[in-house]
């Protein structure tokens, strides 16, 4: 499943949960979100994986991507719209 590190405090998070709303994608079942505030073990986890401790932060199966645009464009490719 697609994971989504998001963080509270980023405009560039809610951005893209709202693209996820727009696309009609569903939490649990289409993406999951993973907390990524600053400190926490979320993170952590998006330094280890990706090198850079930003978000948003998208991982899905070898696909890592940090830049929101391109986080968009990614969810309306694999979901058709
Ligand atoms: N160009 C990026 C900007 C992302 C960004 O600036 N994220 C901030 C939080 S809102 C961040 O993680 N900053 C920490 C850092 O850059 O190390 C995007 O569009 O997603």
């Amino acid at each position: 499943m697609i994971e989504l590190y998001l963080s509270p405090e980023c405009p560039f998070c809610r951005k893209v949960e709202r693209a996820t709303a727009e696309l009609g994608l569903i939490e649990g079942t289409d993406f999951s979100v993973i907390d990524a505030s600053p400190g926490s073990v979320g993170r952590m986890t998006v330094k280890n994986l990706g090198g850079r401790s930003m978000v948003p932060f998208l991982v899905d199966g070898d696909s890592r991507m940090y830049e929101s645009d391109d986080i968009i464009a990614y969810l309306k490719e694999r979901t058709g719209t």
